[in-house]
């Protein structure tokens, strides 16, 4: 029954956020810093929505919207910045904390009424209202059983919004969060009129041509340990310049390293302009990379973490292998 996308799922809070939306003519939405497709994706499926109910609906995001979900329709209502705090509703979404919002989070809190729309539940939490759901594989499907709830019908481009965030934190439906009911809403919206076709070329088949050079770089430098357990790789400045790329085009990197048969550990090592070396580690269970970041001066989760280093590159590697093989 809770496989039935065409009824809200019963959730926490799902009450008070549909009150809350009837409360507010003005309401003002924010996603966070640095936005995925389902901070953008989420964020304009909402407005969308609350615009067909008449509402007056402004759009925060304080970086922008990347390049790869400049498709998305409504995305020219996006803006980095407001002075206006005539607000009824602010409403964060996918933000995991306040923090995240950036500036953002003061025109939100400027609201007498706030609501916090996540499945990032890791104690962040804030406003008075929360549709928060840690299950949930994206804010999108939070959204989704929103809008049913508010009685909305589900035109092409909001159907559209909301699959760019199911699909882009599911990994196309390959990751772990990838429930039954994921599908289901998935089916949904492409069935209201969302493509899939087109969210995957925008996202995934469009990157820059200097992106692709540097990923090259990158796994042309490839190296492993003797077990294969260990993989790593790294970029310098020069490679940057080489190719005109940009930081934001290493993104990929680290994943295109984890996916060598074998590989438990991947390290990616990226000069910044100072000359620093930003690591990022990605492992699998059950490694514990959060320590080893942690012991670098570092942080993170235990099979996502990240820290600085001084270089050179080599030597850098050198140490982090030492502090990955180490007995705990
Ligand atoms: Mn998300």
């Amino acid at each position: 029954m809770a496989l039935n996308p065409n009824a809200p799922l019963d959730r926490e809070g799902l009450d008070e956020a549909v009150q809350a939306v009837w409360s507010a003519r003005r309401i003002v939405l924010a996603c966070h810093v640095n936005p995925d497709g389902d901070a953008i994706g989420s964020m304009l499926g909402l407005g969308l929505g609350l615009e067909a109910l008449g509402k007056e609906v402004t759009y925060l995001s304080v970086d922008g919207v990347p390049e790869t979900l400049a498709f998305l329709p409504g995305i020219e209502k996006i803006q980095t910045h407001t002075d206006r705090r005539d607000f009824g509703l602010g409403v964060g979404l996918d933000a995991g904390d306040l923090k995240r919002l950036g500036e953002s989070a003061e025109v939100v809190l400027s609201a007498p009424l706030v609501m916090d729309i996540d499945h990032h539940v890791t104690g962040g939490q804030f406003g008075q209202v929360r549709l928060l759901d840690a299950t949930s594989a994206s804010t999108a499907e939070l959204v989704y059983d929103l809008l049913l709830a508010l009685g909305v019908e589900l035109t092409p481009e909001m159907a559209q919004c909301l699959l760019c965030g199911v699909l882009t934190d599911t990994g196309s439906f390959r990751f772990s969060n990838t429930k039954p009911r994921t599908m289901a809403v998935g089916g949904a919206l492409i069935a209201a009129g969302a493509s899939p076709t087109v969210i995957y070329e925008s996202v995934y088949e469009n990157a820059s041509f200097g992106a692709q050079k540097l990923l090259g770089r990158a796994m042309d430098r490839m190296a492993r340990s003797t077990d294969g357990k260990l993989v790593w790789s790294w970029v310098i400045q020069s490679d940057f310049t080489e190719f005109g790329a940009t930081d934001k085009d290493t993104d990929g990197i680290a994943t295109a390293l984890r996916a060598v048969r074998g590989a438990e550990v991947a390290l990616f090592l990226r000069q910044m302009p100072s000359g620093k070396l930003r690591v990022s580690l990605r492992a699998q269970e059950p490694w514990d990379v959060a320590a080893v970041a942690a012991s670098f001066g570092g942080g993170g989760h235990k099979l996502a973490s990240g820290c600085s280093l001084d270089g050179p590159p080599e030597a850098a590697i050198a140490a982090l292998l030492v502090a990955l093989t180490a007995p705990a």
